[in-house]
Order: structure tokens, then C-alpha cells, then sequence
């Protein structure tokens, strides 16, 4: 079984997000989403998701492509992530391209193109 893991906030859940989950689970058997806790978010990524940690897993579980969601708390979590859970391909968007290459000697590190003309901020700010 060939296990993928991504990382993000995945907040106001968008066809951006789900293109990047379908593409990562089509690069194996089981997608394990690394989602950042609302600390994380707001001590480490200075940003505030509008959905809570438990609403955007509630979300995430719910997509077909997704096998297991976990939290994501800190920066330094990825390389005792793939071991523990045994991953054998990383995948993130590729606005962090090369961000994660000292994953290479532990697992296969795939940048996957970002949807273009949707993001989280564009839709806030569409909405006001
Ligand atoms: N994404 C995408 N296309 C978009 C918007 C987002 O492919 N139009 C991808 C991002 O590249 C990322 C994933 O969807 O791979 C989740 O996006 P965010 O929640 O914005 O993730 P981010 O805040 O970048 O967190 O440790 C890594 C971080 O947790 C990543």
C-alpha cells in the first residue's frame, strides 16, 4: 500500500483544495492529511482559519479522497510524520516548491501545480 501525506489549513474548503487532494490520492492507495491545529495556525502561521480545528476535520473526512486526518502542530513534524506513518510520497502545492527537499532521503517529495484564481484570502475578500 503506497501511503501520500499533505499538509495544510484546507479553511473555506475550495475546488483549489479538493484538486490538490484528488491529485495526491492518485498517487497512491491512502492520503493522509496533516492539518494544522488552530494553535499552530495562530502561533506559527499568523493566521486564523474561520473554521475551527474540529469543523475543518470534520470537512476533510468527509472527501472521498481522504483517508485519515492528523494534526499538524508544528513546523518540525514532517520527517517523524513520514516515519511513523510509513509514507512513501509527500505532496504539497507548488508555491513551496523546494521548501521540503530535505524530505528526499526519507520519501518521494512531489510539488503538485496550484489551481490558479481561487484561494482562501481571494474569497474573503470577494466577500466583503
Ligand atoms: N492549494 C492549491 N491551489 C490553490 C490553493 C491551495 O493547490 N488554489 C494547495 C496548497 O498549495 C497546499 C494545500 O492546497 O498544498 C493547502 O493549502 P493551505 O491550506 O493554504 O496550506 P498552507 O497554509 O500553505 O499550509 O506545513 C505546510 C503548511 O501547513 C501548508
Amino acid at each position: 500500500m503506497k501511503r501520500v501525506i499533505t499538509y495544510g489549513t484546507f479553511d473555506l474548503l475550495h475546488y483549489g483544495h479538493i484538486r490538490l487532494l484528488k491529485r495526491a490520492k492518485a498517487l497512491g492507495d491512502y492520503l493522509i492529511v496533516a492539518l494544522s491545529t488552530d494553535e499552530f495556525n495562530a502561533l506559527k502561521k499568523h493566521k486564523e482559519a474561520y473554521n475551527s480545528y474540529a469543523e475543518r476535520k470534520y470537512i476533510l473526512e468527509a472527501i472521498r479522497y481522504v483517508d485519515e486526518v492528523i494534526p499538524e502542530k508544528d513546523w518540525a513534524q514532517k520527517q517523524t510524520d513520514i516515519q511513523k506513518y510509513q509514507i512513501n510520497t509527500f505532496v504539497m502545492g507548488d508555491d513551496w516548491t523546494g521548501q521540503f527537499d530535505f524530505l528526499k532521503p526519507y520519501c518521494k517529495v512531489v510539488y503538485l501545480p496550484r489551481t490558479p484564481g481561487i484561494s482562501t484570502t481571494k474569497i474573503k475578500a470577494d466577500l466583503k
